[in-house]
C-alpha cells in the first residue's frame, strides 16, 4: 500500500480522459457473498513464502518431530485464530516424536452436516516441502481467509484440517479420523484433500470417486466443473489423506498436480509443461522449494478448492453456471489501458443479472485504475472508478446485470491507469455466469 499524493495535473487529466471514455451502462457492486471468490494468488504465495522461511529457519525442513512443522502450525493458528475460526491442536505419537493436526472450525452451519477440507502440513525431511505440501496447505488457508472475509454463512458448518505426519504414513489424518466417536463420524458428509496443487511441470487431476464411498462421484463433478482447463481422473488409491475418511465410509474427492510420474505427449499437448519430464521432479527432494512451483497452477487448483467450498456448502447460491477465465498477466503501464479477453462459449441465452467478475490485479496504487466490464457488442460496464478509491492490489468480485448481454462472444475487462506514478498488472480475471 502506498500513500497517494495529490497532483493537481493529474486530476485534470483524468477527468479529460474519463469524458472521452465511452459510456458505462450498470455500476457494479462488489462482493456478492453468494459468487464464487477469485482467490488471490499473490496471497497464496505469501504463504508458501512464510511457510519457506519457517523451514529456512528451522534447519531446512518442516518434517515430523522436527521444530519447522510445529512452527508451521503455529502460524497457520494465529491466521485462522484472528480470521475467526474455532481452532485446536490434536497431539499423537508417531516414530517416537509428537506430531500435531491442526483442525479450524468456522463457525455456523448444521452441525450434523459438516464438509471437511484438508491436506498435510508436514514436510518430508530432506527438504522444506513446498509443493509437497506447502501448496495445498496455502491454499486451503487462503480459502479458510476468504470464507472470514466474505462473513460466509453456509447451509453446512465447514472445517479445516491440516495434517501432521502425513510422510511417516498418513499417521496424522488416521490418527483423527480414528479418534472420532462414531457420531462426530457420522456427521462428516465430505472430506476434500489437496495434496500438492502447483506441482512444476502440472497436471490436472482430479481424484476418481471410482472405488471410493458412495456420494464421492458428486464431489468428483463438482472438482471437475471447478477448471477451465481439461482434467484427469487419477486413481490415488491410498496415497494422501483422504484414504482414512474413504475408509471410514465418508465420500472424498481430491485435487493432485502429479509427483514423480512423467508427463507423457499427450498431456503436454493439452496442458502446456515437458513431455518425458516428471510433474515434479523435485518431489521429496531437498529442491522442493519457493522455485518449484507452476503459479498457473497453483492459482487454478486454489481458485477450485473455492469453488468447491462454495458449491458445495449451500451459500445460498444455487449451482452456478459455467465459469471462464483469462489467467495471462497483463501489464498496466502508467496512464495506459489494457484488455484482457476471455471467450465464452456454449453458454444459451443472455447473461445473468448477476455476472461475478473475479479481478485479480497486483498495483502500486489501485486508486488509480477505472475499469469496466466490456460484453461482446462493445457495451461497458463500469466496475470501478479511479476516484473514492485507495490501497493497493485490487482482489474483489465484482457483481454486474448483465441480463442485457448475449452470452457467447469475446467479454474483456478494460482497465485504465488514469494518474501518473503508479503502475501494476492484471494477474488473472474470471466470468462466473
Ligand atoms: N501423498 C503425497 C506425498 O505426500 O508424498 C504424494 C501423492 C499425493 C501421491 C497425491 C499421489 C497422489
Ligand atoms: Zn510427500
Ligand atoms: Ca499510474
Amino acid at each position: 500500500m502506498s500513500l497517494k499524493r495529490t497532483i493537481p495535473l493529474a486530476s485534470t487529466l483524468l477527468l479529460a480522459a474519463a469524458l472521452l471514455s465511452p459510456p458505462a451502462a450498470t455500476a457494479g457492486t462488489p462482493t456478492a457473498a453468494l459468487a464464487v471468490p477469485d482467490i488471490s494468488l499473490a496471497n497464496v504465495q505469501a504463504h508458501l513464502g512464510d511457510l519457506q522461511t519457517i523451514a529456512t529457519n528451522n534447519g531446512g525442513n518442516r518434517a515430523h518431530g522436527r521444530p519447522g512443522y510445529l512452527a508451521s502450525v503455529n502460524h497457520l493458528r494465529a491466521k485462522l485464530d484472528a480470521a475467526g475460526y474455532t481452532t485446536s491442536v490434536q497431539q499423537f505419537t508417531s516414530s517416537g516424536a509428537t506430531g500435531y493436526n491442526l483442525i479450524a472450525d468456522w463457525p455456523g452451519g448444521d452441525p450434523n452436516d459438516v464438509l471437511m477440507l484438508g491436506g498435510h502440513l508436514d514436510s518430508v525431511s530432506a527438504g522444506p516441502g513446498i509443493n509437497d505440501n506447502g501448496t495445498g496447505s496455502a491454499g486451503l488457508l487462503e480459502v479458510a481467509l476468504t470464507v472470514s472475509r466474505q462473513a460466509l454463512a453456509p447451509q453446512k458448518h465447514i472445517r479445516f484440517g491440516w495434517w501432521g505426519a502425513e510422510e511417516l504414513g498418513l499417521v496424522g489424518s488416521t490418527y483423527y479420523v480414528n479418534q472420532l466417536p462414531t457420531a462426530e463420524k457420522s456427521r462428516i458428509k465430505a472430506y476434500l484433500n489437496f495434496d500438492m496443487i502447483g506441482s512444476p511441470n502440472p497436471g490436472y487431476f482430479v481424484y476418481s470417486a471410482s472405488g471410493q464411498p458412495t456420494g464421492s462421484l458428486a464431489l468428483q463433478q463438482t472438482l471437475q466443473a471447478a477448471f477451465t482447463v481439461p482434467t484427469e481422473l487419477t486413481s490415488v488409491g491410498g496415497r494422501s489423506d483422504h484414504a482414512a475418511f474413504a475408509r471410514a465410509g465418508i465420500p472424498v474427492g481430491g485435487l493432485f498436480t502429479g509427483a514423480e510420474v512423467v508427463k507423457t505427449a499427450a498431456q503436454a499437448q493439452k496442458w502446456g509443461g515437458s513431455s518425458g519430464v516428471a510433474f515434479d521432479r523435485c518431489y521429496h527432494r531437498s529442491c522442493d522449494t519457493l522455485t518449484n512451483v507452476d503459479a498457473t497452477a497453483l492459482d487454478r487448483n486454489s481458485d477450485a478448492i473455492a469453488y468447491a467450498l462454495w458449491t458445495l456448502a449451500g451459500t445460498g447460491g444455487g449451482t452456478p453456471g459455467p465459469r471462464f477465465e483469462n489467467a495471462t498477466d497483463f501489464a498496466i503501464p502508467d496512464l495506459g489501458t489494457v484488455e484482457s479477453p476471455i471467450a465464452v462459449s456454449g453458454v444459451t441465452g443472455n447473461a445473468p443479472s448477476a455476472l461475478a467478475v473475479g479481478v485479480d490485479i497486483t498495483h502500486t496504487y489501485r486508486g488509480d485504475l477505472v475499469i469496466d466490464l466490456v460484453a461482446p457488442d462493445g457495451t461497458a460496464f463500469r466496475v470501478k472508478n479511479s476516484s473514492g478509491d485507495s490501497g493497493d492490489d485490487l482482489v474483489t468480485t465484482y457483481t454486474v446485470n448483465a441480463s442485457g448481454e448475449v452470452a457467447n462472444g469475446t467479454w474483456k475487462l478494460r482497465v485504465r491507469d488514469a494518474a501518473s506514478a503508479d503502475v501494476g498488472r492484471v494477474n488473472g480475471w474470471s466470468l462466473q455466469f
